[in-house]
């Protein structure tokens, strides 16, 4: 069966291009293919985070997976931290990928350019991100745009390794949406919505108020002229509520885009969609929050399920390599 592997950070509340660019399609995947997601939340470390948040945060991150629809019967769900081998095949892949590569990831520049303190983590991210997808056999990895650089490097360390050393590593695809891949921030339709980024009026959390997300939707910046059409260069934040309404229904944004003549209809009918999407997430969320110990014990199970398959791939990388077997 096509194994999917995918990953998600415990940086902040889930947000709606999270949803919409990625998480939706790992549920959808768990019908035809077998799944294993993880919640990277050494990847979180890459910047400062308080302890006591970041454990809640991945608990809270683990019970909104499960809200989502991610079956823990079906697929493996559990935390990066869990098992040590995905630190240790990112100190191998550290060792494969080349300084200058490294570099040129665009994320990197994004989140080091004006920091203070940019840790050295910041810039081996990917070498890790690599680790997690090769540690299970990955044949597909759903994901939002912004990875779509990170994906590619993962493919190349893969092929790299498997020239030097042998036959070790599945090498994998990436499946990036054709719509909501990039969903922007609804107050700078030029930046993508971020669950990190201090945005609360251009940001939708999942777990948002409902009331409080339709006046999100209401209030988000449009255009200077009056024509509602599907040209996300030209017209970014329309376009950006297109794509947020069609990734909902399953439409082609600029079909939808045909419907409306005013911006005030598309707004609404943009927010009820989301409105709608979210209600049985957060109604579930609810539920399964009222049992904190059930969501524990998914994520132990998970995790021995995850080390059955990651130990094997490991060891076998370490053969591969020529490391003394202990
Ligand atoms: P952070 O703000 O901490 O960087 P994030 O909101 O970008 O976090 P991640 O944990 O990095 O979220 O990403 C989880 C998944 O959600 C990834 O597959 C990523 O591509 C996808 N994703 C994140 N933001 C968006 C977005 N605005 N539109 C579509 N997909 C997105
Ligand atoms: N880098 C990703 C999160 C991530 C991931 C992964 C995604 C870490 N490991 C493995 C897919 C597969 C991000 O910033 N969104």
């Amino acid at each position: 069966m096509t194994r999917v592997f995918s990953g998600i950070k415990p940086t902040g509340p889930v947000q709606l291009g999270n949803l919409l660019g990625a998480l939706r399609h790992w549920v959808a995947d768990q019908d035809e293919a077998d799944g294993v997601f993880c919640i990277v939340d050494l990847h979180a470390l890459t910047v400062p985070q308080d302890p006591v948040e970041l454990r809640e945060r991945t608990l809270e991150l683990a019970r909104l997976l499960l809200a989502i629809g991610i079956d823990p019967e079906r697929s493996i769900l559990f935390v990066q931290s869990h098992l040590s081998e995905h630190a240790e095949l990112s100190w191998i892949l550290e060792c494969t990928a080349s300084f200058g590569e490294l570099r040129r990831m665009t994320q990197f520049k994004d989140k080091s350019d004006g920091a203070e303190f940019v840790s050295a983590g910041l810039f081996t991210y990917p070498a890790l991100m690599a680790a997690d997808i090769l540690l299970y056999d990955t044949d597909r990895v759903p994901v939002g745009d912004d990875q779509r650089q990170h994906l590619e490097l993962a493919r190349d360390l893969a092929i790299r390794f498997n020239g030097r050393y042998g036959d070790t590593f599945v090498v994998p695809e990436a499946a990036i949406p054709k719509i909501g891949a990039r969903v922007m921030d609804l107050q700078h339709p030029t930046r993508k919505m971020s669950k990190s980024e201090d945005s609360p009026q251009g940001t939708i959390l999942v777990l948002d108020d409902l009331d409080a997300v339709a006046k999100k939707i209401k209030r988000a910046v449009t255009d200077t002229d009056t024509e509602v059409r599907f040209d996300p260069e030209h017209k970014p934040g329309v376009s950006n509520l297109l794509s947020i309404l069609s990734a909902c229904t399953g439409e082609d944004p600029a079909v939808v885009a045909d419907r409306f003549t005013r911006y005030g209809d598309l707004k609404a009918a943009c927010a009820e969609a989301v409105v709608e999407t979210l209600r049985p997430i957060q109604q579930r969320y609810r539920e399964l929050a009222a049992d904190p110990t059930g969501t524990k014990d998914i994520l132990a199970a998970g995790a021995e399920r995850a080390r059955a398959i990651a130990r094997p791939v490991l060891d076998r990388a370490r053969t591969n390599l020529g490391l003394l077997a202990p």
